[in-house]
């Protein structure tokens, strides 16, 4: 009488969790109903306490019958806990599912700033001269920054009028600057790869400097050719080129005007040909000249800090600011806007963000 009793309240209790387990929706209500089962306190439990009252022919038969659905519910709330997170996954992944082989929408996201455009372009026009892309560290030792570049100790630019020195100095070691232009970077590669070699030096430079026309960091590209017999004629062939695939444009005419430089002798001050129509520039016509960049044949003690004997090799060298050359290229107006990021001006002058410039393909379009 009290085996059937018990065995009709077991399969009550049995048909009552599967049923509640096969209803559950999501893994909380189903930890809920796991304590209120098979918890300590929960019913199975509750029931398991009772075999001690139990008489021992009857504990034979409910002991691996309540032991045998205890194992059953732990194992139905396993299962479900499986299917739930498989359904969880399964949405998620409906839910976050991409197509990675849509084209991209540029134009939503990020702009190509207009200096990264032209340091790009620049660069690639180098690199199909055969120079080779070389970056150093924006804080410089004074060595590397004047010294090895031929500026004299006394000379002005050293001075904080013109230089960012680091305000903690090392012990023991030489005054540090931030960089004023990327000549150090070159000096590094003649170190370390010695002569013949083509190479090219973008990035940030700074002087104490901040006007209309000037702000404290600039960008500067500058260039360096060592080889024997280098003259300036393959200075002015090679900026020739340049200038023809930056503007793109058939013919440009350059014209040299001797300057001066610590760290190139002879100088020269570079001038473009070109006209002004409707504020508009017009490059390799006209009768204005614009200065666009400053050269030269490499000084024979720059070469000597390189550790490149200078009585067997020649260097020729130049540097481009890339922000003012952007503003004429790009027609942008105001130097200082460049530096605010202000959306709406990237928006404006900023570049699609997957046309990268080569030569083949046009630099702009
Ligand atoms: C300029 C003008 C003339 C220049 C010199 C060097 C180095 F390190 F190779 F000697 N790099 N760049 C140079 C020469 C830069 O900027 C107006």
């Amino acid at each position: 009488m009290r085996d059937e009793f018990e065995g009709s309240a077991m399969d009550d209790l049995r048909q009552k969790y599967l049923g509640l387990i096969a209803e559950t929706a999501d893994e909380a209500t189903l930890e809920d109903l796991r304590v209120r089962a098979v918890g300590k306190k929960g019913e199975i439990s509750l029931k398991m306490r009772e075999l001690g009252k139990m008489t021992p022919e009857e504990r034979q038969v409910a002991g691996p019958a309540l032991n045998a659905l205890k194992d059953e519910i732990n194992a139905a709330l396993a299962a479900r806990k499986a299917s739930l997170a498989d359904a969880a996954l399964e949405a998620r992944l409906k839910d976050e599912w991409l197509d990675v082989t849509l084209p991209g929408r540029p134009r939503r996201q990020g702009t190509i700033h207009p200096v990264s455009q032209v340091m790009e372009e620049i660069t690639a026009i180098f690199a199909d001269m055969g120079f080779s892309v070389a970056e150093g560290p924006q804080i410089e030792s004074d060595w590397f920054n004047f010294d090895a570049l031929n500026i004299p100790p006394e000379h002005p630019t050293r001075t904080e009028m013109d230089t960012f020195y680091m305000a903690n100095q090392r012990e023991g070691e030489p005054p540090h600057v931030l960089r004023t232009h990327t000549s150090p970077v070159q000096i590094r590669s003649m170190q370390a790869q010695g002569a013949p070699l083509r190479v090219i030096a973008p990035g940030r430079v700074y002087r104490s400097d901040y006007d209309q026309t000037h702000t404290p960091m600039f960008h500067q590209l500058e260039g360096l050719a060592v080889d024997r017999d280098l003259s300036m004629a393959n200075l002015k062939w090679c900026l020739e080129e340049f200038v023809r695939a930056f503007f793109e444009v058939e013919k440009a005419e350059l014209r040299f005007r001797a300057s001066h430089f610590p760290f190139t002798e002879p100088s020269a001050e570079v001038d473009l040909r070109c006209s002004w129509v409707d504020g508009q520039l017009k490059v390799g016509e006209g009768d204005d000249w614009m200065e666009i960049l400053g050269s030269g044949m490499v000084h024979p003690k720059v070469l000597e800090a390189g550790n490149i004997d200078p009585k067997e090799w020649q260097g020729f060298a130049f540097g481009i600011g890339i922000d003012r050359i952007a503003m004429l290229k790009y027609g942008i107006p105001d130097l200082r806007a460049f530096f605010d990021s202000d959306l709406r001006w990237l928006r404006h002058y900023g570049f699609a963000g997957l046309d990268v410039p080569t030569l083949h393909r046009g630099l702009s379009r």
